[in-house]
């Protein structure tokens, strides 16, 4: 009897072990693409837009992204691309927070066979070769455009004369360096424009309510007819100070933006802003494509920019296409 209970529970025993022994879990599916996304910080709405779009696109694509988030600090994104090229990412994806200082990490990626692609920002260097391709906007064309707005209402309102101050974006950043040259291009040799100050609001909202509160000291609200703000957030800040000093946004002072996110849109709407030129965040499905071709060995494009347009109090603030990101 006593061997039968044995048998008994050394069979129970043997069951439990190895009957219970599941089936090994299948191994996670490994991305078979890796991206490496260096992201310059979250300054502006426009910028958490950019990021978002950057991790859905890459969730759809199927690419595994390690993004790092450098909080507006140039040694963080060199750092980031080391650690990238350390892990032998497929790609690097990243957005050049100013235009140099980026040589010496690039030839560290092209050494280790790893393609750039530049996104949203531009970089300055005599060597091509360190980046496949870029993916953003046309910010010279986007000057322009604000320039151009800027002349069709001073004929709307024949006027003779109107002081503009520019708040410029990131000091030394291509939105910054090409907005400004576009803008100045477009209004230039036309006398009656007087460029009266041009201040530093580096993107962020914060800053373009400083920047309002000295233009406004400096020169008084009747000394300032247009504020020319490089991105939403800084005109944002300035349309809250101006609202606070008595002063009507849009009627007493012209503001001309660029960005195009809901909330300056929304400001246009209520007469408010004047002129928001679009930037379009939405370039993750675009840096995407370009991963693929890049990882299946086709040649891409060095160049390319999304369609862009530009909202004005002349359109019809009504029709539904008038909308922010
Ligand atoms: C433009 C982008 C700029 C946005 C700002 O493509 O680099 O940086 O205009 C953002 O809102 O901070």
């Amino acid at each position: 009897m006593r061997r039968k209970i044995c048998l008994l529970l050394s069979l129970l025993l043997c069951l439990l072990l190895f009957g219970c022994a599941k089936e090994p879990a299948p191994e996670a599916k490994q991305p078979s693409v890796v991206v490496g996304f260096s992201q310059l910080g979250a300054e502006s709405s426009w910028r958490i837009a950019n990021t978002e779009s950057m991790e859905k696109a890459s969730k759809e694509a199927g690419f595994g992204l390690m993004m790092e988030n450098a909080n507006q600090k140039q040694e963080k994104q060199i750092d980031a691309i080391r650690s990238f090229i350390a892990y032998q990412v497929d790609v690097i994806v990243f957005s050049p927070i100013v235009e140099n200082g980026w040589d010496n990490v690039l030839n560290e990626a092209k050494k280790a066979g790893i393609p750039v692609i530049l996104m949203d920002r531009m970089i300055e260097t005599p060597d091509e070769s360190l980046y496949a391709s870029y993916v953003g906007a046309d910010f010279y064309a986007e000057g322009k455009k604000a320039g151009e707005y800027l002349i069709r209402k001073a004929d709307a309102l024949g006027v003779d004369h109107l002081n503009i101050a520019e708040i410029c974006g990131t000091k030394d950043s291509t939105p910054m360096r090409d907005r400004k040259a576009g803008f100045m291009d477009a209004i230039a040799g036309d006398s009656r424009f007087t460029v009266i100050a041009s201040v530093d609001g580096d993107f962020l909202r914060s800053k373009g309510e400083e920047c309002a509160l000295d233009l406004l000291n400096r020169f008084g609200k009747d000394g300032i007819d247009v504020i020319y703000s490089h991105n939403d957030s800084m005109t944002l800040g300035v349309l809250d100070i101006l609202e606070q000093k008595g002063i009507q946004p849009g009627k007493d002072i012209l503001l001309i933006t660029v960005d195009g996110e809901k909330e300056a849109v929304d400001a246009l709407k209520n007469g408010k802003i004047n002129c928001v030129v679009q930037c379009t965040p939405k370039l993750g499905p675009a840096a995407m494509a370009l991963v693929k071709s890049l990882t299946s060995g086709q040649k891409v494009s060095k160049v390319t920019h999304p369609e862009e347009g530009v909202f004005t109090d002349f359109d019809d603030l009504t029709d539904p296409s008038v909308e922010g990101f």
